[in-house]
């Protein structure tokens, strides 16, 4: 008899409900869950396979321990004691410090990997951290640390009630959306127009979401924070600054002036390649909307000026007096506060940067991270402080991280290296010891940190469709493990219930010394005793209970624990966003920091780079619907039919280049070359030509059938390392100088 699953799709940030069917413990349908309060019945072709990704072969579901170049499968604790073998010197040699994790983007989206990374590291005690932050929103957490107080108070568009909305960097036609959870993006943006509402989209290439928009607006790679600055420079020529509301709850706007001066529309248009008067129209128009907001994601990030670009955006936002307010950009209000979103006790009084430096480049820290491209350096070079064993846990920087080539050399020159991933692929296939996770059906599901940028607030609980078949541990006991055996523990000793409880003591007895917290002054003792489970279901249902619609241990009989969620199988809808200021800010003075000098003192390096000329042709990243960043191109399904790792050029450019559409070219930058197949086309603007990433699956040692024959290039080969955004550190991967040739 077919049974019938509830699950929510962890794939991205839309969270979609899913009807899932399972017939004799095979997934034999997966369909939208039209009941569900969330997605209503929204799905993608990524979340359909997620059974295809269930039942692959390749998948790992046995621990593998290497043996020069053969794997070996292992049981888990035979896996655990080879890491405790490997480990163990390293640290007894060099310290801790000699030892650094990875941490990938399926992080935020897995039960256990969510809750529990942020166990793993005060219980591990490692101090080096690299992260697919660094490639990705790095910029977004530095402006919302400087101006609002917390790295993930980041505001969302409140995209069901704005009538104009500015898109700058993001294709939410291929990714879903990003910093802003919702399904059916398109269809929002539909919605926009239908109301009378205006969509504008800013991207060197036309995309499906700029087709669908009311204008596309092309602009050279890495120029958006010019863009905005000029933009601003009319608000205030104009005299349209009008924060309203927001004067109350912000300082600094007095400065902005200043700062914008010399950025007029005539002094950026030739460097943003936008006329001065589509600028001042799109200013204009900003300001003239009855609400309005400006958004910006990873075009806007993963570039030379993200951090001042993603000030700006910000910035747009509050001058027009549409920050916080129903269909500008709003705060939303998660059920389950993610404990990423708590501020670490180093910043208790504020956030500085730059703090300590990284020992080969001298790459200041950002938020207690280095660049993601120093890794590879920081192996490789010998000397005090390297970098000798190496966790990774849900990442794949060998593709996913800039200057691709450099790292994939260097990981075998660690002593240990330990995955907890489900693949051998290109990052993985370096690792001494792979520790498989559970795929997304063998486990609950409850998601935190993405609530934090949701379009409405919410709550959903899915419970695991498939069991993990014994005798495997849950990710969340995986990272138990290590954190024990990094401590000092004997892998066989390691007590992942007495670590939980250790944590989980913890974290309730620092909640009730938080003023102002639902458990402010309580016992500790009685909370935790009245919080049942172990695991990412325990924190959760803590979190869930202490957040800001909780029972709070008594408080409320009608509030949610996770006893009461689960009694909503298609989830919660807690309503559209609401106004959150100041409760929101941290900041010291809980005031809105509009133009923080951390952020300002970059402004000379923009001013620089207007003076500088564009000759090269410019390279971006893209993404496809049917992928997900490097991991899911194992899934046939998803995967065949024409060449998707293309270059896409503009029709005058491939005639200068002298490649034709469908021939081959060689795509050279500082860093490396590539040879893709050419896709001629006038979506791309002059003078810029686009790639996508997370492809270049041609090693023999991977052990992925599909991806191998559906190999791709990596275009990270191309990304220098040494390129990054100054003051967040993080990779520049849009904007890259290349040449393209006939192959
Ligand atoms: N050129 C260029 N580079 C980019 C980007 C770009 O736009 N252009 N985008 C950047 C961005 S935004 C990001 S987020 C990064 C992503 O960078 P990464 O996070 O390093 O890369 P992913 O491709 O997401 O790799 C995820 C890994 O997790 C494994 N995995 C998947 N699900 C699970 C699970 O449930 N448990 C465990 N244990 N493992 C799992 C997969 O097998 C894979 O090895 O790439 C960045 N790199
Ligand atoms: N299907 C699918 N969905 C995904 C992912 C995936 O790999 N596949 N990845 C997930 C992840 S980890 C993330 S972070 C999100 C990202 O979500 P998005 O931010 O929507 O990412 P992209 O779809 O890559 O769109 C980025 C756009 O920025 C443009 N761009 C490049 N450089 C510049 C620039 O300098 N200025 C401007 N204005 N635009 C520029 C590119 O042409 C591209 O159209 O997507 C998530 N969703
Ligand atoms: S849009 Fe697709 S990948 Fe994203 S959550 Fe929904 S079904 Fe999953
Ligand atoms: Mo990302």
């Amino acid at each position: 008899m077919p049974e019938t699953h509830l699950h929510t799709c962890t794939l991205c940030e839309a969270m979609c409900g899913l009807e899932i069917t399972v017939e004799e413990d095979r997934v034999t349908g997966i369909r939208p869950d039209h009941e569900d309060v969330w997605s209503r019945g929204y799905i993608c072709p990524k979340g359909a396979a997620l059974g295809d990704l269930h039942h692959d072969p390749d998948r790992l579901r046995t621990p593998l321990v290497r043996n020069g170049s053969e794997w070996r499968e292992a049981t888990w604790p035979e896996a655990f004691a080879e890491v405790e073998r490997l480990i163990r010197p390293v640290i007894e040699q060099d310290g801790v410090d000699a030892l650094a994790a990875y941490i990938g983007n399926p992080t935020a989206h897995n039960y256990s990997l969510s809750r529990y990374a942020g166990a793993f590291v005060p219980l591990s005690g490692i101090t080096k951290l690299y992260s697919a932050g660094t490639v990705d929103q790095w910029p977004k957490n530095v402006v919302a640390a400087s101006m609002y107080g917390g790295m993930w108070t980041i505001p969302v568009p409140d995209i069901d009630r704005t009538s104009h909305m500015l898109i700058l960097g993001a294709n939410p036609a291929a990714s879903q959306g990003s910093l802003m959870a919702t399904p059916d993006v398109l269809g929002k943006i539909d919605a926009i127009r239908q109301r009378g509402g205006k969509v504008v989209v800013v991207d060197p290439r036309r995309t499906a979401t700029a087709e669908r928009a009311d204008q596309w607006v092309p602009i050279r790679p890495g120029t958006d924070a010019a863009l905005l600055l000029a933009m601003l420079n009319v608000l205030v020529t104009e005299e349209r600054v009008d924060p309203q509301h927001l004067s109350r709850h912000a300082r600094g706007i007095e400065k902005l002036p200043e700062l914008c001066r010399a950025f007029t529309p005539e002094a950026v248009e030739q460097t943003c390649a936008i006329s001065a008067t589509t600028i001042r129209a799109l200013a204009l128009e900003l300001s003239a909307a009855s609400n309005a907001v400006v958004y910006g994601r990873i075009g806007t990030c993963n570039q030379e000026f993200g951090t001042l670009a993603s000030w700006l955006v910000e910035v747009l936002n509050i001058v027009t007096g549409n920050l916080d307010r129903p269909g500008g950009s709003m705060f939303a209000n998660p059920a389950v506060r993610s404990l990423a979103t708590m501020r670490p006790p180093e910043f208790a009084d504020g956030f500085t940067f730059g703090r300590y430096k990284s020992r080969v480049r001298g790459a200041p820290e950002v938020l207690g991270q280095y660049p993601v491209s120093c890794l590879a350096e920081e192996i490789a070079e010998p000397g005090e402080g390297r970098i000798r064993a190496l966790i990774t846990i849900a990442g794949n920087p060998a593709i996913s991280a800039p200057d691709a080539g450099k790292l994939d050399r260097a990981l075998p020159q660690l002593d240990c290296m330990v995955s907890l991933d489900n693949y051998v692929n290109e990052t993985t296939r370096h690792a001494h010891v792979i520790l498989p996770g559970a795929s997304a059906l063998e486990q609950a599901h409850c998601g935190d940190l993405i609530w934090g940028w949701s379009v409405r607030n919410g709550a959903h609980y899915s419970p695991a469709v498939f069991d993990l078949p014994e005798p495997r541990p849950a990710e969340w006991q995986i990272l138990l493990t290590l954190a024990g055996i990094v401590g000092g523990q004997k892998a066989e000793e390691v007590d992942t219930d007495v670590l939980d409880d250790l944590f989980f003591t913890g974290l309730v007895d620092a909640l009730t010394k938080v003023e102002g917290h639902v458990l402010y002054q309580r016992d500790a003792g009685e909370i935790v005793a009245a919080t049942a489970g172990r695991g990412p279901d325990r924190m959760t249902d803590l979190l869930l209970r202490t957040g800001p619609y909780g029972e709070g241990y008594g408080k409320d009989a009608e509030g949610l624990s996770l006893e009461r969620l689960k009694t909503f199988p298609h989830g919660v809808d807690l309503g559209p966003l609401e106004p959150r200021l100041p409760e929101v800010l941290e900041t010291i003075d809980s005031k809105i920091d509009v133009a923080p000098s951390y952020i300002t003192d970059d402004l000379p390096r923009l001013s620089k780079r207007l003076a500088r000329g564009d000759d090269s042709l410019l390279l971006v990243s893209r993404r496809h619907l049917r992928s997900n960043n490097s991991w899911m191109h194992n899934v046939e399904k998803l995967v065949r039919g024409r060449d998707r790792c293309t270059l896409l050029i503009h029709p005058s450019d491939a005639d200068s280049a002298g490649v034709t559409d469908g021939g081959r070219a060689t795509v050279r930058s500082s860093a490396g070359a590539i040879e893709v197949a050419v896709e001629v086309s006038d979506e791309m603007m002059p003078g810029v030509v686009s790639l996508p990433h997370g492809w270049g699956h041609d090693s023999d040692q991977i052990r992925m059938q599909v991806a191998r024959r559906y190999a791709g290039a990596n275009n990270n080969l191309l990304a220098p390392g040494e390129m990054v955004d100054a003051p967040s550190g993080n990779a520049v991967v849009n904007g890259i100088p290349v040449q393209v040739a006939r192959a």
